[in-house]
């Protein structure tokens, strides 16, 4: 199998609703995809980094930049080998791993096998939680829960920062008493704030994801010790020695998976397969993923320990139209495609549709 070439494209979808953190409200996504040509067809990738760095150090136009300057050179049809390659490159995960997923798509497909059949899935289907942004009213906030355990969702998970986390987690829990309830602040308080975390200790959280800042694993240990809520660390994980740092350290006893913070879909497995050794659960992030980041993130989920309902939710939930066939929920449920590679591909002509823009960088990258 040769690389041919390369094709960068800029994708522009809007949100069905604006989605709210402690770093910034999305409206409108632009997705970086990246599809690699090959002898022996086609494969596809998401950068799963944002328009701007703030969520992580990463961004579109930078993640582009470093595929086609630094990543793009040393790639290889093998993706084990691809990976080994880009070790040299410091940093840009979301960079390597979008350009990872694609080459092993392509890679996979032309062994006619899935993405699930080669992470070790263990189940046809996974279970699937959603993420609810911050929003501008509790009774608002309670309306969107309500709409989306209507939907079927099997757990919630809500955005908090200071000012808006023991008011609506409260409300949440009194009013849906029975449901499988998180929050994920995205960094946004400082061990300080410790007493104040521990006021959410009533409410039978399973998890307070990311409290602290992503560099504050001595942190994270300290407040564990100080609030009954299980922490789950997402930011600071970006490999499997991270994560068996921090869960040796007492900094995390379960841990969120995102395979473009860790730099692929070979690091998430070695994530999920330490974490498995350590005894502590993982579940899977979201990026507000495309159909094609989407396929391979559910197919990740149908690992063994991957024991918690995930950020991975319906099309829907993000996307009026999406690129691929749209992920639908099926008795709170997405379905682990089967056919070879990711399952699905861009539908030709929406995909043309949303592109802004796209780039094509030839190459002769022989096996
Ligand atoms: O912290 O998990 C996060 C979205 C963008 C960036 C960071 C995060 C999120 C989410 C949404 O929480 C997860 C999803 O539904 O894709
Ligand atoms: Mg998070």
């Amino acid at each position: 199998m040769k690389i041919e070439g390369v094709e960068l494209r800029w994708v522009g979808l809007p949100l069905v609703s604006p989605f709210r953190t402690s770093f910034g409200t999305e409206t409108d996504r632009e997705i970086l995809l990246v599809r690699v040509l090959t002898t022996e067809g086609e494969g596809w990738g998401e950068c799963v980094a944002m328009r701007e760095p703030v969520y992580s150090s990463e961004y579109v136009d930078g993640a582009a930049q470093v595929i086609r300057e630094f990543l793009l050179p040393l790639a290889h049809p093998d993706p084990w080998r691809t990976e080994q390659a880009f070790r040299p490159v410091h940093g840009h995960p979301m960079a390597k791993a979008a350009l990872e997923a694609a080459i092993l798509d392509a890679w996979l497909r032309a062994r006619g096998m899935s993405f699930g059949e080669f992470l070790g899935a263990v189940r046809p289907a996974v279970p699937a939680g959603v993420s609810v942004g911050i929003m501008d009213s509790v009774p608002e906030l309670l309306d969107a829960v309500g709409g989306y355990l209507d939907e079927g969702y099997l757990r919630i998970k809500l955005k908090i920062e200071p000012g808006w986390d023991t008011e609506p987690v409260r409300a949440v829990r009194e009013r849906f008493p029975d449901i499988l309830l998180q929050a994920d602040a995205n960094t946004a308080y400082t061990l300080r704030d410790a007493p104040r975390l521990a006021r959410l200790d009533p409410f039978e959280l399973l998890l307070i994801e990311q409290p602290l800042p992503e560099d504050d694993l001595a942190g994270h240990a300290e407040l564990a010790r100080r609030i009954r809520t299980p922490v789950c660390l997402d930011e600071s994980i970006t490999s499997a020695r991270i994560a068996v740092d921090a869960i040796t350290r007492g900094a995390a006893s379960i841990v969120n998976v995102k395979p473009g913070r860790v730099g692929g879909f070979l690091e998430a497995r070695r994530v999920h397969d330490v974490c498995a050794a350590h005894g502590v659960p993982v579940w899977c992030g979201g990026m507000l993923e495309t159909g094609v980041g989407r396929a391979a993130n559910v197919a990740l989920a149908a690992l063994p320990n991957f024991t918690l309902p995930g950020d991975t939710s319906a099309s829907g939930r993000y996307y009026r139209e999406d690129v691929t066939e749209p992920f639908v929920l099926e008795d709170g449920h997405l379905r682990v495609p089967e056919g070879p590679g990711l399952g699905v591909v861009p539908h030709e002509e929406r995909l043309r549709e949303f592109t802004l823009r796209k780039e094509y960088i030839p190459t002769h990258i022989p096996a």
